[in-house]
C-alpha cells in the first residue's frame, strides 16, 4: 500500500545549559514535537460464503468484541458490504490483517479483511 514517506528520526537538538562549577556547560536537550502515529481501519468485507458465525467468532477473538458488537458489526457488513473492526496503528493493523486472512483460510472461508488509513 502507498504511503507518505516519513523523515529519518533527527538527532537530538541541543542547547548549552547553565554553566557549571568548574567552567564547563553541559549541553541539554530540546525537547522536540512529534506526530501521532498514522492510524489504519481493518475492515471486513461480505461474501457469500463465510458463515455469519465465524465472521462472529473472529470479530470476538481478533478485535475483542463481545457477542452483540461483533454480532451487529457483522450484521452491517452483511447489508452494506464492508465494516469496520477496529483502528490501530500501521504494524498492528497489519498484523491483524494477517492473523484474520490465515484463520479464514485455515478454515476454508473466503473471507477478506484489508486495511485502510483512517
Ligand atoms: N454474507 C455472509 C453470509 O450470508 C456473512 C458474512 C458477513 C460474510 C460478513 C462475510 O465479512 C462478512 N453467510
Amino acid at each position: 500500500m502507498s504511503d507518505t514517506p516519513r523523515q529519518p528520526p533527527a538527532p537530538p537538538v541541543v542547547k548549552p545549559g547553565r554553566e557549571d562549577v568548574d567552567g564547563t556547560t553541559t549541553l541539554e536537550r530540546v525537547p522536540q514535537k512529534t506526530e501521532p502515529p498514522r492510524l489504519y481501519q481493518v475492515l471486513l468485507l461480505n461474501d457469500d460464503f463465510t458463515p455469519m458465525e465465524f465472521v462472529v467468532m473472529v470479530l470476538q477473538e481478533f478485535f475483542r468484541h463481545d457477542l452483540d458488537t461483533a454480532t451487529q458489526i457483522m450484521l452491517k457488513i452483511h447489508h452494506e458490504g464492508r465494516g469496520v473492526c477496529g483502528v490501530f496503528t500501521k504494524d498492528v493493523a497489519a498484523t491483524k490483517v494477517e492473523l484474520v486472512l490465515a484463520a479464514a483460510r485455515r478454515a476454508g472461508h473466503p473471507l477478506q479483511c484489508i486495511m485502510e488509513a483512517a
